[in-house]
């Protein structure tokens, strides 16, 4: 039996009374909804049951649009616009959705024809899966956006954002009033280009790099389960929600959503609704030109409840069918595949021509005329259609009122460990006094590389922060990120895990480890690999930095020093890309100590990626001089023999490198040079001391001075000056043991030295 005939049979009455309107345009009340019941397990499609008043306000408008039957003759039977009020409540439903969607389009139209600017193709041709998921759907409180249990949606096409922002508008959130659709992308506007969470509430993340949203959803989704596994009780279950995204063909095409759904469906993350815009059209032309496999296949392979709605313009029903499967999936993510005309109602509509772009004038006066929209002004919103929206926001703010007596009960009834556990996630996660768990060095600890002492730092950390959770993508023993003291994520065995085993898929982990920060529940998540593989996960960690998402990026073997791997292993231009991603903190620290001040801020700064990048050699506990408070300024002075007087040279170091410095400094010392070192722990953040403090590590007067570091010399000369020198690497490593290969590329004491000689005597 086909799914809608089964989930028919389950329809059942179900009767809301409408709270009391705000602001929008309509004088309606005691309408009764169609929606799906999320509130009943398993889930079911609640029958109509509409008010006279409801139905007569959307009488006339109806009467109106559809004097012949709409094109889809199936939406109604024996239709007969002059007995609408004859027509059973669910075919009125019906005809009240397409005439919302008509008006979705419409602002899409209008929004880009204003603009000249945007596009239009994806949003029109997917405006009824859009209109259904806020009209019906999801739940979410536009009066306080950043309700926790909302159900949360991720654009992963990111550039189809007018359909969200239309959506936003209409369900009535702040951010997006008619004047922001009129604003689309301009300068400062809240409907930028491309949506981003920082800009415009209503946004969850930060999309437009095709198929990262993939990955954002699967972080949302295993922060959802992580947390209802650790939270909920039999009498109370606190965290349960949804999370839905819409994905294009070119996310269905990019690595990072094949990765990211591998784990999606080994996790069995059931709550996660991934709905496919199949519209076989891309910028360049038809799909057909390069996509050619069996996308259902492909995700049912990957463990996916696999589900394909072929006619959502005719009949909107069928996607409600399809998510009332997703509903009722208990141990699958949902994929639903929608067949959709790209660029729908207008002249473009099926081809890649409407991707983006404006309309003609033409095809404008026709999309109006099959609409029956030609006398409208632009941006014109049937008040219905408001009132039609406003009936899922208040069912979103009665739920979120229930979630809030639930909290209170749960806070009576589990005070200790649990609500208290849950209070300070709910705050950021950080609670008071966390950082006094830091492990402190001193210079008769042993040797250890900074990956071990991380590791230190992480037990400690992870005992104190409850959100902290995280992971490598298969190198958890390499890069000594592995909670001994906790269990893995993994469903159902153990969702209260805090270990996530990404396996070797570096970009969905770290495009999942920003679905989990911007879940906005106080995880805090991290992610770890190699320092050279960073770049396969770049641009989701431009996306952390840009969306305020602050990740922890482990990234040990940070540099040459990793030895025998050699060149393919071995990081040289990383740090320098990833230190020209605005806003990333990237530290390097040199000890143990450094290690735990790198973890301070880093964690601290809740809204900033961090770089940790680690050594695998060994290095000083505590190297005389350091401290972990000092890396909040990014560069301090370590050691000086000049007393009041100015140094002649000045070598400056970071990471393992730093301990060379400091080594050369004494060889230096003891022939009666007056030597300064400063450890340049975290560029941007001593990039941003007063100019003062910058002056006082490095007086003006002092042009002598050495960068010591094993990676690309690039932007080191900010720092030396034009008289400087630079100790880098500018070839690509080579294998060999790490002692070996250091001096090969004259990281050792001797030749810093010998160089700060012929700088000196210049
Ligand atoms: C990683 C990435 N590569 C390229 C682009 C540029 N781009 C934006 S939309 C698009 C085509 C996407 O096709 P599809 O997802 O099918 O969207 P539709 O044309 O159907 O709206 C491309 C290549 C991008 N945004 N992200
Ligand atoms: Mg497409």
């Amino acid at each position: 039996m086909a799914i809608s005939s089964l989930l028919l049979k389950s329809y059942f009455p179900l009767i809301c009374t409408k709270p009391s309107l705000n602001n929008k345009n309509n004088t309606h009340s005691n309408s009764s909804i169609l929606h799906i019941s999320l509130r009943t397990n398993p889930p079911h499609r609640a029958t109509t049951r509409l008010s006279n008043t409801h139905r007569l306000s959307w009488q006339n408008e109806l009467k109106n649009a559809f004097q012949q039957p709409p094109s889809n003759q199936n939406l109604i039977e024996n239709y007969s616009i002059d007995q609408i009020d004859k027509i059973d409540d669910e075919s009125f439903q019906k005809l009240v959705d397409k005439k919302c969607v008509d008006n979705v389009r419409m602002l899409i139209v209008d929004a880009v024809q204003n603009a000249k600017a945007g596009h239009p193709g994806m949003a029109m041709g997917m405006a009824e899966v859009g209109y259904y998921l806020y009209r019906h759907a999801m739940r979410y409180n536009p009066r306080n956006p950043k309700w926790f249990n909302r159900d949360r949606f991720v654009l992963s096409a990111g550039h189809g954002c007018l359909l969200q922002y239309v959506c936003l508008h209409l369900a009535g959130f702040e951010s997006v009033q008619i004047e922001d659709l009129k604003n689309l992308c301009k300068l400062g506007s809240r409907t930028p280009g491309h949506p981003e969470n920082t800009v415009t509430d209503g946004i969850e993340v930060t999309t437009g790099p095709l198929g990262q949203g993939v990955a954002n959803a699967v972080g949302l989704a295993l922060a959802e389960a992580h947390l209802a596994a650790r939270f909920n009780k039999p009498d109370c279950e606190l965290v349960d929600h949804r999370v839905y995204c819409i994905m294009g063909d070119g996310c269905a095409m990019e690595g990072i959503s094949h990765e990211a759904a591998s784990l999606a469906g080994h996790w069995k993350l059931n709550k996660l609704t991934l709905i496919y815009d199949d519209n076989c059209n891309t910028i360049d032309g038809p799909t057909s030109l390069t996509f050619s496999e069996d996308i259902s296949a492909r995700f049912r392979a990957l463990g996916w409840n696999a589900i394909t709605v072929d006619n959502i313009h005719d009949n909107m029903g069928s996607i409600e069918d399809a998510l009332l499967s997703a509903l009722n999936e208990t141990r699958k993510p949902t994929f639903i595949r929608v067949k959709t005309l790209i660029g729908r109602l207008s002249k473009k509509e099926g081809t890649f021509k409407s991707h983006h772009g404006t309309f003609g004038e033409d095809d404008l006066e026709e999309m109006k005329r099959k609409l029956k929209w030609e006398n409208q002004e632009p941006f014109h919103v049937i008040p219905m259609v408001y009132r039609e929206m406003q009936i899922q926001s208040d069912q979103g703010q009665k739920l979120e009122r229930e979630w809030f007596s639930k909290l209170d009960y749960y806070k009576s009834k589990y005070p200790h460990q649990e609500a208290a556990e849950f209070e300070v996630l709910l705050n950021g996660g950080l609670p008071s006094n966390w950082e006094s768990c830091l492990p402190k060095w001193s210079m008769s600890d042993s040797v250890d590389a900074t990956r071990g002492y991380s590791e230190k730092c992480l037990t400690e950390l992870a005992k104190v922060l409850p959100g902290l959770i995280g992971g490598s993508a298969d190198l958890a023993s390499s890069n000594k990120v592995y909670l001994h003291d906790y269990q893995d994520f993994s469903v159902p065995h153990s969702p209260s895990g805090r270990n996530i085993r990404f396996g070797v898929r570096e970009h969905a982990m770290a495009g999942i480890s920003n679905g989990i920060a911007l879940h906005g529940s106080g995880l805090i998540p991290f992610a770890a690999t190699f320092l050279t593989f960073s770049d396969y996960m770049k641009n989701s960690i431009r996306l952390s930095a840009l969306s305020h998402a602050g990740v922890l990026y482990i990234m040990t073997h940070d540099s040459i020093g990793l030895g025998e791997d050699g060149p393919t292993h071995q990081p040289v231009e990383q740090l320098a890309g990833l230190r020209a991603v605005p806003r990333l903190l990237v530290f390097r620290p040199a000890d143990g100590n450094e290690t735990a001040g790198a973890y301070k801020v880093a964690i601290r700064n809740r809204e900033v990626p961090s770089v940790i990048a680690l050594s695998r050699q060994k290095v000083a506990a505590n190297l005389e001089g350091t401290s972990a408070n000092e890396v909040e300024r990014g560069g301090y002075i370590v050691s000086d023999n000049s007393g009041r007087n100015m140094p002649e040279i000045i070598l400056i170091g970071t990471g393992t490198e730093l301990c060379l410095c400091e080594g050369s400094a004494k060889m230096l010392r003891e022939e009666g040079r007056k030597v300064r070192v400063v450890s340049l722990v975290c560029w941007r953040l001593f990039d941003r001391q007063p100019v003062e403090y910058k002056e006082q590590v490095f007086p003006q007067g002092v042009a002598k001075r050495i960068g010591v570091e094993a990676g690309s010399p690039l932007g080191w000369r900010e720092y030396v000056g034009g008289e400087g020198l630079v100790i880098g690497v500018e070839e690509f490593g080579a294998s060999g043991a790490y002692l070996d290969t250091f001096k090969k590329f004259g990281f050792t004491e001797e030749n810093v030295t010998n160089v700060a000689k012929s700088l000196l005597e210049k």
